[in-house]
């Protein structure tokens, strides 16, 4: 990969003087999950990095070589990261996108984390479908409510969840509310704020430049 220099103004002082920059190898699925908050941060700050997508059949290979068997992994010139919170917190910081002060940061956090724990709720890898599709519509109907209704709280009227510019926060809600709108097409139909902030998410012309070009896939 080329090593170009990122382009944000809101980058570290190594990325500013364009030296040591780290090689990022991200490992994961051909699918947006929990990689895609990470894309979303190298496409917006302009930070190359390699995209290792695995293949279903090459899994349980790389799968035996991982210290918790899971995937997203992030390798920074060898360090491997694990937990796609943890890999996109660090890229966030590197970049200026994690909030601009420790309150700042932690607010982000529970954004995040909040968010998180409501997606963890649907059952991804249940095999029975009519259980699958019980649970989701359960979900939907008596967990999703309290997510929105808070995040559209913590929204008000500003543009971005935190402070006065985008953060991570913004860039996962932007993520996961596309798999929500997915599974549920009124996910949002209440929600016009947060439905705005998704779509200012994706205006920013590096996201959108990344979203016409990443692969269409449904997860
Ligand atoms: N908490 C972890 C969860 C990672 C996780 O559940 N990864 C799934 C894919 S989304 C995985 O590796 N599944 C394959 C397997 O466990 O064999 C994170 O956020 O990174």
């Amino acid at each position: 990969m080329s090593r170009a220099s990122p382009n944000s103004a809101k980058l570290t002082s190594r990325w500013r003087i364009g030296c040591n920059m780290p090689n990022y190898r991200l490992s994961y699925f051909k699918i947006r999950g929990r990689a895609e908050t990470a894309r979303y941060i190298f496409a917006y700050s302009g930070i190359k990095y390699e995209e290792n997508t695995i293949d279903i059949a090459d899994w349980p290979n790389l799968k035996n070589s991982l210290i918790f068997k899971q995937i997203p992994v992030l390798n920074v010139d060898n360090i491997i990261i694990n937990q796609s919170s943890a890999i996109a917190r660090y890229l966030a910081r590197e970049t200026g996108l994690a909030g601009k002060s420790n309150l700042e940061q932690a607010r982000v956090d529970a954004i995040v984390d909040t968010i998180n724990d409501f997606m963890n709720m649907f059952p991804w890898t249940e095999k029975n479908q009519v259980v699958k599709q019980k649970i989701m519509e359960d979900v939907f109907a008596n967990n999703i409510p309290l997510l929105l209704d808070g995040l559209s709280k913590l929204l008000g009227d500003q543009m971005w969840f935190v402070g006065d510019s985008v953060t991570w926060a913004d860039f996962h809600w932007a993520v996961c509310s596309i798999t929500l709108t997915n599974l549920n097409v009124d996910t949002l139909h209440n929600h016009p704020t947060l439905l705005a902030l998704k779509e200012r998410v994706e205006a920013l012309p590096k996201i959108a430049a990344w979203i016409e070009q990443r692969p269409k896939t449904p997860l």
